[in-house]
């Protein structure tokens, strides 16, 4: 059995020509059934469907072999403990300070509303800035608007979101797109089967040398 856990939404949809590459191919669609493990055409291979922040828990113990997750989600994850054999492309967006766009620039110390509280700490130590990190969940643009930060720290693809809310991008941290991830224990259990699946998305991925 092998099995792969992968949120739906935007990397399911993106990562379907990827597993159909390596002759994956769910047989159920999550948008239209409410079942947590979708069978494949192959009988010994399921997918699990899980919120995406949740896909390195799950493979890190080992209770799904494999995943594809946001860089954004293993950095703040911490998942050492995993491989990460393919940068997949797929998901594609940018880790970004955002604040409104007349707001001065950022002082030396700040408050940051953010879902990325290790990510973002961590971001604003490097550059000397003494960050008090808000953890919120959702709606992060919210937060500048109401005086509760002085900026954000979110994910930003087109940017209309931000400017939706009179916010603009301000600092790269970093770019981010989606990676697959192994379980080190299936790595070795596995080998053969989950070698071969790295290799047939591999060959479906477009190269990178020019
Ligand atoms: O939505 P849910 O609460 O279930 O979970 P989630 O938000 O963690 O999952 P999902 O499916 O929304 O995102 C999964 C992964 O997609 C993220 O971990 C990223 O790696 C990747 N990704 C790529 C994005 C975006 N692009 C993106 N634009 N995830 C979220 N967004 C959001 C962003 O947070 C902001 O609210 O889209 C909005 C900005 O988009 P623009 O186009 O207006 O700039
Ligand atoms: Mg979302």
């Amino acid at each position: 059995m092998l099995t792969i856990a992968i949120s739906k939404g935007r990397i399911y949809e993106e990562a379907l020509p990827l597993l159909a590459a390596a002759d994956i191919i769910p047989i159920d669609d999550p948008k239209k059934c409410r079942k947590l493990i979708l069978d494949t055409n192959h009988p010994d291979v399921k997918l699990v469907i899980i919120r995406a922040t949740d896909v390195p828990t799950f493979v890190e113990y080992g209770a799904a072999d494999m995943g594809i997750a946001g860089k954004d989600v293993l950095i703040e994850h911490g998942a050492q403990s995993l491989y990460e054999p393919l940068d997949l492309g797929i998901s594609t967006c940018r880790l970004m300070t955002a604040a409104h766009k007349d707001a001065p620039p950022l002082g030396r110390r700040i408050r940051v509303a953010t879902k990325y509280v290790k990510t973002a700490q961590h971001y604003f130590s490097s550059q000397g800035i003494q960050a008090e990190i808000i953890k919120l969940y959702g709606s992060m643009e919210l937060a500048p608007l109401v005086g509760l930060a002085d900026c954000i720290v979110d994910l930003v693809d087109t940017g209309n979101t931000l400017k939706a809310n009179g916010l603009e991008p301000k600092d790269l941290i970093m770019t981010i797109s989606s990676r697959l991830i192994v379980n080190k224990a299936s790595m070795k259990m596995k080998h053969q089967q989950i070698q071969t699946v790295i290799e047939q998305i591999a060959s479906a991925l477009p190269s990178t040398t020019p």
